[in-house]
C-alpha cells in the first residue's frame, strides 16, 4: 500500500508543467525553463576571426557560431586578469564591491559579508536547475573551493603531467611555448577531456533544466599546441601588431616605468625586449595563436554536440574570455592592464527566438552575464547585483547599452565608451584615447592634447560616469 502512494507522490512531483516558480514579477513555468551552457575561455584577447584583432587569426569554429547569434564586438571583462574577472561574473559584482580586484585578492567568500554570496551556479541551483562545471571557471588558483557552487564540478589541473620544457625561459613553466608532439600527454590534456564532458552532458537526458558550464585553458600560456595548429600560422605570415617606438613617452603611470610599478603584477611573462632582442615576437604570436586555434577547434567539437541536442531548442549558448592578452600592443605583454587588449573580449550569444548573425557594436561588459541568465530563466536577483541584463539588446539589436562598461585593476579603473578610453590610474593621474582616430591607443590626450577645450569636456564626462558608478569621491 505504501508504495503506491509514493509512487502517486513522485508521480504529482514529475508534472511540474502544471508548477510555477514565482519570483516577484517574474514566473516562467518550469517545464518551460530554458537550459544554459556556459563557455568560458582563459586569456582570449581579440585575436579570432570574427573579431579582426589579428590578420592571421584562424578560429573557424567561434566564427561560425557567431554568425548564428549577437557576437559583441565591444565586449569588455571587469577586471583583466582571471580571478577577479570570474568572481565578478559569477557573483553579479564589480571588484571594487568585493574587493576581489587581482589574482592576488583571494577568494571572495574569505571577504567580510560575502561569505554567503549566491554565485550564479548556486542560485540556478536554488531555483531547481541541475548546475554542472568542468574545468576552469572559477578561478584556478582560488578554485579548489568552488566545489560546493555546483551539484557536479569537475576540474583539471596540468600536474601531475611532466613540463615539455620546449622554450623554457624565465624559471616559470608559464613562460614556455612551442610545438607538442601528438603523444605528449599534455596534447591531450585539460581542453580536450572538458569538451568530452560537455559532449556527454549535452548527450544525456536530463530530467530537470540545466545550467552547464566548461572552462578552456588555452590560449592561456604555457603556449602549446601540437603542429597541425602551428600549420595554420606559418611564421613567415605572421604579422607583427603596429607598435610605434616612443609609445611610452605619453604614459602617465602603469608602463611609464615598466614593472617597476609594485601594485601591478608583473605585466607578462614575456617581454618586448625578449621577443625583440631574441627575434622572437613572431614565434611568440605564433604559438598564441596556435593555442587559440587548438581551442577553437574542441569549441567546435562542443557546438556540434549542440547543435545534435535535443536541448538545442530550448538552451542559451554563452561564450567569452576572461579578459585579453598583449603580444607587444603598446609595448606590453600578458594580461594586467587597462588598455584595449587587454580588456576587449569575444562575447557571442545564441538562443532560442534570438537573431542569428548580428554585430552588436555599443560597448558592454561581462557584468551583465549574471542578470542574463536569471532574466532568461525567470529568477530574482539574490542579492543587488551590479550589472544588468542583455536582453533587451538580445531581443531588440537596435536597442542602445547605456551602463557604463568599466574595467577595475588593483586600484586603477578604465571606462569605455562608443569612442574613447578612458583611464584613472589610483593616484589620479589619467589617460584619454580617441577610438575613431587612435585604435591602438598612441596618443594620451591627456598629455598631447591637454589645451584642447573638446578634450577637456570629454576628459570632464567620462571622470564623473566612472567615479558615480564606482561610487568614488573626488
Ligand atoms: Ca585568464
Ligand atoms: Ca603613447
Amino acid at each position: 500500500m505504501i508504495r503506491p502512494i509514493i509512487r502517486f507522490i513522485h508521480s504529482i512531483f514529475r508534472l511540474r508543467v502544471f508548477l510555477l516558480l514565482s519570483f516577484g514579477s517574474l514566473s516562467v513555468a518550469v517545464e518551460e525553463r530554458p537550459n544554459f551552457l556556459i563557455i568560458v575561455i582563459d586569456d582570449l584577447n581579440d585575436y579570432v576571426g570574427v573579431l579582426d584583432g589579428h590578420p592571421n587569426a584562424y578560429t573557424p569554429n567561434l566564427d561560425r557560431i557567431a554568425g548564428q547569434g549577437i557576437v559583441f564586438t565591444a565586449a569588455y571583462c571587469n577586471s583583466p586578469v582571471c580571478n577577479s574577472s570570474r568572481a565578478s561574473i559569477w557573483t553579479g559584482l564589480r571588484p571594487t564591491t568585493t574587493g576581489i580586484v587581482s589574482n592576488r585578492s583571494g577568494w571572495f567568500r574569505d571577504r567580510p559579508g560575502f561569505e554567503h554570496i549566491s554565485t550564479l551556479p548556486e542560485t540556478m541551483g536554488r531555483a531547481d536547475y541541475d548546475t554542472m562545471a568542468y574545468g576552469k571557471v572559477f578561478h584556478m588558483g582560488h578554485g579548489n573551493k568552488p566545489a560546493n557552487e555546483w551539484h557536479l564540478f569537475l576540474r583539471y589541473n596540468y600536474g601531475p603531467l611532466q613540463d615539455p620544457k620546449l622554450n623554457y625561459n624565465y624559471g616559470d613553466r608559464l613562460t614556455d611555448w612551442g610545438v607538442l608532439s601528438e603523444d605528449n600527454e599534455y596534447a591531450a590534456s585539460h581542453d580536450p577531456r572538458i569538451a568530452d564532458h560537455l559532449i556527454e552532458a549535452l548527450e544525456d537526458t536530463h530530467e530537470k533544466p540545466f545550467f552547464l558550464a566548461g572552462g578552456f585553458i588555452r590560449p592561456h600560456t604555457p603556449l602549446y599546441a601540437t603542429q597541425q595548429w602551428f600549420d595554420k600560422h606559418p611564421k613567415e605570415h605572421i604579422e607583427l601588431p603596429d607598435i610605434i617606438a616612443d609609445d611610452n613617452k605619453d604614459l602617465v603611470y602603469f608602463g611609464k616605468y615598466p614593472r617597476a610599478d609594485k601594485d601591478i603584477e608583473a605585466p607578462g611573462l614575456f617581454n618586448q625586449e625578449y621577443a625583440e632582442e631574441n627575434d622572437k615576437w613572431k614565434d611568440l604570436l605564433q604559438a598564441y595563436l596556435a593555442s587559440t586555434s587548438a581551442m577553437d577547434y574542441q569549441l567546435g567539437r562542443v557546438y556540434d554536440a549542440y547543435l545534435k541536442s535535443e536541448y538545442r531548442d530550448n538552451t542559451y549558448l554563452i561564450i567569452f574570455s576572461d579578459h585579453g592578452w598583449h603580444l607587444g600592443e603598446k609595448r606590453h605583454w600578458g594580461k594586467a592592464a587597462l588598455w584595449e587588449q587587454t580588456t576587449r573580449i569575444p562575447l557571442i550569444i545564441l538562443g532560442p527566438d534570438m537573431p542569428a548573425g548580428i554585430r552588436y557594436n555599443h560597448p558592454v561588459d561581462l557584468l551583465s552575464i549574471y542578470p542574463t541568465v536569471i532574466d532568461y530563466a525567470g529568477l530574482n536577483a539574490p542579492h543587488t547585483i551590479e550589472g544588468h541584463s542583455l536582453r533587451p539588446v538580445l531581443e531588440n539589436p537596435d536597442t542602445e547599452w547605456i551602463h557604463p562598461v568599466i574595467t577595475t585593476f588593483s586600484d586603477h579603473h578604465a571606462l569605455r565608451t562608443q569612442h574613447w578610453r578612458y583611464i584613472r590610474y589610483v593616484n589620479g593621474s589619467e589617460e584619454l584615447y580617441d577610438h575613431r582616430d587612435d585604435p591602438h591607443e598612441f596618443e594620451n590626450l591627456v598629455v598631447t592634447n591637454a589645451s584642447s577645450e573638446q578634450i577637456q569636456k570629454v576628459l570632464i564626462t567620462h571622470r564623473d560616469k566612472l567615479l558615480e558608478a564606482l561610487n568614488i569621491l573626488k
